[in-house]
């Protein structure tokens, strides 16, 4: 039986996931993986809010995607959620800016071997690429799922 902490928690949690999942811009999408994407030129596009869903097909497998921001979003805050299984937390993620210029993060939620959820500033008018792939840290299951969801404030 759940207690009355555990209660108000678990609604955080409901509330917290809606908002990551559901309260995105109105044209936002579910994106699937596609291959091949393993590199910058075949990078699949994301707009804020949309959901890449896919999984690391291979050890190999690397799954680009990216985001442009516009004229008027320099100096907001992006933040990238990338969700796995917790029991084979088996996808990193690198972040890079334009062609791979480094991107200073905060770590906002640590995973296995990997943070989970993090929060940068960005420049107007940049391209920010996300590259999911096998942790050399942990194992990974090649049927998962993993759920990666960028978000401007
Ligand atoms: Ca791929």
């Amino acid at each position: 039986m759940l207690n009355k902490l555990s209660k108000k928690l678990l609604a955080v949690g409901i509330i917290v996931f809606s908002l990551v999942f559901s309260s995105q811009a109105a044209f936002a999408a579910n994106v699937p993986d596609q291959e091949y994407n393993d590199d910058y030129y075949s990078a699949q596009k994301l707009v804020y809010g949309d959901l890449a869903v896919g999984k690391i097909n291979s050890a190999n497998d690397r799954d680009w995607f990216y985001v442009e921001t516009g004229a008027n979003d320099g100096g907001r805050e992006m933040t990238l959620f990338l969700q796995t299984k917790p029991e084979s937390s088996h996808s990193i993620f690198v972040i890079n800016k334009n062609f791979g210029e480094p991107v200073p993060y905060t770590v906002l939620s640590q995973g296995v071997g990997n943070p989970e959820w993090v929060s940068f500033r960005v420049e107007a008018n940049a391209r920010y690429n996300f590259i999911v792939f096998k942790s050399s840290l942990t194992g990974y299951d090649p049927n998962a799922t993993y759920y990666l969801n960028p978000w401007l404030f």
